[in-house]
């Protein structure tokens, strides 16, 4: 009720700030803005730029979502002609034959972007590794690819693409590419989208803390790739690998062959809070999130566990270490989403790690993996795989890009030209974390109270035992009041909502910094500040969650 009526007031001022583009997205919105605009790399472009930017050479060479095209890659925007006028009024021209014979170091490598002629070799020369995917597109268009990863920031990428350019395609540009995104679920306005193609949304914060079970239609999206389209009655799940005999299951097969369960889990992306750590001055790389890519829902479907043993999986089978998904979420190449967990993880009759078909009570919606999703309690949301098509036990983990190559935390010490990421474990379960919900920063109170609001929780199913909450910046504290859905201990999937209302100082007017941090079961607690957390692809951001309000 208490969220229904919510949703319809958020709705009503969002759509408010749409009519309006002056205010659109609110104070935060303008405070990122600001931000994004501050940033030293707002100004890069072409190869030079590059070298000043580590993160962005990092993406060029393909560490960012196994995809080497998105650094020279971009979008439905036009490509650099902002540099129109620098051009030499007569580009030379190549025909489609003539780019075709360029697919290699010897013969040099070119490639087409709309009606441009690129010769990329220097820059395949530069990264190595990360260009692999680059040369996919060898001798031939890059529209295809950039249609598929299509990313927000991707000016500076096609800046980086004119440095290389050689000409125009004789006959101007190919047909436009078919929009991969073409046939994407329905949405709700209300959700705050960090990008469009592939869908990555917030849940709004004004929501999150109205109820512990966040409504399907405003659970946090995050997408690698277009959703899939999957036909139930064709639908299979493969399971096979070391340690089983292969298997086959339809979903009508998995809802009678095997016994219903039902959990109530959050689920968190690893970068959830992200843009913290751009506000500490050093920019990360990765999708802007604030602290909304967190949800909670009631999951049924069927144990891990028992769709294992009926593949003849044993209990502490030594060959089997890992317990691998693959998603049926596929880019141009083929190549799907993937992640792994431990066996033991999977294996435990207290992991509660289930193969979901049903989501608060209705059928798994589009966004979230229908038909059927792991949800991998207590651990990031990245291992959770969404339109699972396969399992594979195995005694390695996924060689997938997302669990070797990324949700990876390092020292703030490691950037972009010293990661070694094979000397990070997987990001599994996470640590501790909480958010002020309510108030928005940069409120303004008119009392001499504050009720704030918000969520806390802890991965590895450590349940939340406290909430502390400050109104000065964290020299006097208070506890919140908590609301939680029963656990037991070790077992503490959801997360818990709290509130509090606390005094303000006497007579004070002026600027105010609210703040929670809370502690779990195992008493871990936050750190008080992100910059010593800081990790180059600003994941596990836990710090106390502190929101500036003026108070009149
Ligand atoms: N197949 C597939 N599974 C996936 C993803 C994806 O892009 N493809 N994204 C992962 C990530 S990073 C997160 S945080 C969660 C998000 O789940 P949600 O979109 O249901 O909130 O799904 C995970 N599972
Ligand atoms: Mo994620």
């Amino acid at each position: 009720m208490r969220a229904s009526r919510a949703l319809a007031g958020l709705l009503a001022r969002r759509l408010a700030r749409q009519a309006n583009p002056a205010t659109e997205g609110g104070a935060l919105a303008q405070l990122q803005r600001g931000l994004a605009t501050q940033g030293p790399f707002t100004r890069a472009g072409g190869a030079a730029a590059a070298a000043r930017a580590p993160w962005l050479v990092a993406v060029a060479a393909g560490l960012s979502a196994g995809l080497g095209l998105q650094l020279v890659g971009g979008g439905s925007g036009e490509p650099a002609e902002c540099k129109a006028a620098e051009k030499p009024a007569k580009l030379k021209e190549f025909d489609k034959d003539e780019v075709a014979k360029h697919r290699s170091k010897e013969t040099g490598i070119w490639v087409t972007y709309k009606d441009g002629v690129y010769d990329v070799t220097k820059f395949v020369e530069q990264h190595p590794g990360g260009a692999q995917r680059l040369m996919l597109a060898a001798g031939g268009a890059i529209d295809p690819f950039w249609a598929m990863y299509q990313q927000h920031n991707n000016e500076q990428v096609k800046g980086i693409l004119e440095e290389y350019r050689i000409g125009r395609l004789k006959g101007g540009a190919a047909a436009p590419v078919a929009d991969p995104y073409a046939n994407e679920p329905q949405r709700l306005p209300a959700l705050i989208v960090r990008s469009q193609k592939p869908m990555n949304s917030e849940t709004p914060m004004e929501l999150l803390a109205a109820s512990i079970v966040t409504p399907n239609e405003l659970f946090y999206v995050r997408n690698h790739l277009p959703v899939p389209q999957v036909d139930p009655a064709a639908y299979r799940l493969r399971i096979e690998g070391e340690g089983v005999r292969s298997l086959e299951l339809s979903l009508e097969e998995l809802k009678t062959k095997f016994k219903r369960h039902t959990i109530t889990a959050t689920l968190q992306c690893t970068g959830n809070r992200r843009n913290e750590f751009n506000r500490t001055g050093r920019v990360v790389k990765g999708l802007e999130w604030e602290g909304g890519s967190i949800s909670t829902a009631v999951f049924t479907g069927v144990r891990l566990r028992d769709v294992l043993l009926a593949a003849g999986l044993e209990d502490d089978d030594p060959e089997v270490q890992h317990i691998q998904f693959e998603g049926l979420d596929a880019d141009m190449a083929g190549a799907t989403y993937g992640a792994s967990i431990e066996v033991d993880k999977a294996m435990s009759p207290h992991g509660d790690v289930l193969l979901a078909y049903e989501m608060n009570s209705a059928p798994l919606p589009a966004d979230h993996g229908f038909p059927l999703r792991a949800v991998v309690p207590g651990v990031a949301g990245c291992r959770s795989v969404k339109w699972l098509g396969k399992i594979v036990a195995s005694s390695e983990e996924s060689h997938s890009f997302w669990q070797r190559r990324d949700y990876k935390a390092f020292g703030p010490n490691t950037d972009w030209d010293n990661v070694d990421w094979d000397a990070a474990p997987a990001i599994q379960a996470m640590p501790v974390t909480s958010q002020i919900c309510e108030p928005a920063v940069g409120a303004v109170v008119e009392d001499d109270e504050v009720t704030i609001k918000g969520y806390a929780w802890s991965g590895g199913g450590q349940g939340i035992i406290r909430v502390d909450v400050s109104a000065d910046g964290g020299k006097t504290w208070h506890n919140a009041e908590l609301q939680k859905v029963p656990q037991k201990r070790g077992r503490g999937w959801a997360w818990a909502l709290w509130q509090a209302t606390i005094p303000l100082p006497k007579g004070f007017t002026g600027q105010l910094e609210l703040v929670c941090k809370a502690t779990d079961e195992n008493y871990n607690t936050q750190p008080e500040n992100a910059a010593p957390i800081w990790n180059l692809r600003g994941v596990n951001c836990n710090s106390w969650h502190r929101v500036p309000v003026t108070v009149q």
